[in-house]
């Protein structure tokens, strides 16, 4: 297998830490969607990263769906129950850790896309993407409350989207002092970088 992305995506490395903890072999090939020689399309028409790109050359996308299948493959470490309302549950988590990060890449876009001018740039809508950021902080501190996990007492898939999202937000919104509003997250976040495959995946 051989997984397409860039080791700044927090979406990418999602997936890599899904890798990781199911001890999964594949090949990092890294690749930016955003430069203009990019090659990412050839496998992914939506140009976006990651993509998986299974033995037979099919391409899988996008991190939900490969996180979904990867699991399937090994019964190693389970991380997304297998039905009911334990797996709606952490689906739910990952929804919500991912959207936290599709509305800081909105507003990421909008404050610095170099193809837009500055007069095209809307702090209204910024403002938006950024309300949905901090909304979605208070709801993953409120969701975790003094569990030792997201979803009950075993790391899940949960934790990754979260952890994920979190170290994505201090890497790209450093004003946005999650560690402080929020000390149950920061003890998560803490917890999951003493696993290797958090440690070795860290954005910078
Ligand atoms: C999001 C992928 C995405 O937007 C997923 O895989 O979970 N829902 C999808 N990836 C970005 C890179 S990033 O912001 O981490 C991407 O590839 N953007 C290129 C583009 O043209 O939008």
């Amino acid at each position: 297998m051989k997984l397409i992305g860039s080791s700044t995506s927090p979406y990418v490395r999602k997936v890599r830490i899904v890798m990781a903890e199911k001890k999964l072999d594949y090949r990092f090939d890294e690749e930016s969607p955003w430069t203009q020689d990019s090659k990412v399309s050839e496998s992914n028409p939506l140009g976006k990263v990651p993509c998986l790109v299974m033995e037979g050359g099919e391409a899988v996308f996008d991190s939900r769906v490969i996180v979904e299948y990867l699991d399937t493959l090994s019964p190693v470490g389970k991380l997304i129950p297998s039905t009911g309302r334990e797996r709606v549950e952490v689906k739910t988590w990952e929804s919500l850790a991912d959207g936290v990060i599709d509305a800081g890449v909105l507003a990421r876009l909008e404050a610095t896309w170099p193809d837009r001018k500055e007069s095209e740039r809307s702090q209204a809508w910024i403002d938006r993407q950024t309300g949905k950021i901090r909304l979605g902080l208070a709801a993953m501190s409120r969701g975790l409350g003094d569990k030792p996990y997201c979803s009950g007492i075993h790391m899940s898939l949960s934790d990754i989207a979260v952890g994920c999202a979190l170290a994505w937000l201090a890497f790209r919104f450093p004003e946005i002092d999650w560690r402080t509003d929020y000390p149950n997250l920061a003890r998560l976040h803490d917890k999951l970088m003493q696993r290797a495959s958090f440690a070795e995946t860290q954005p910078r």
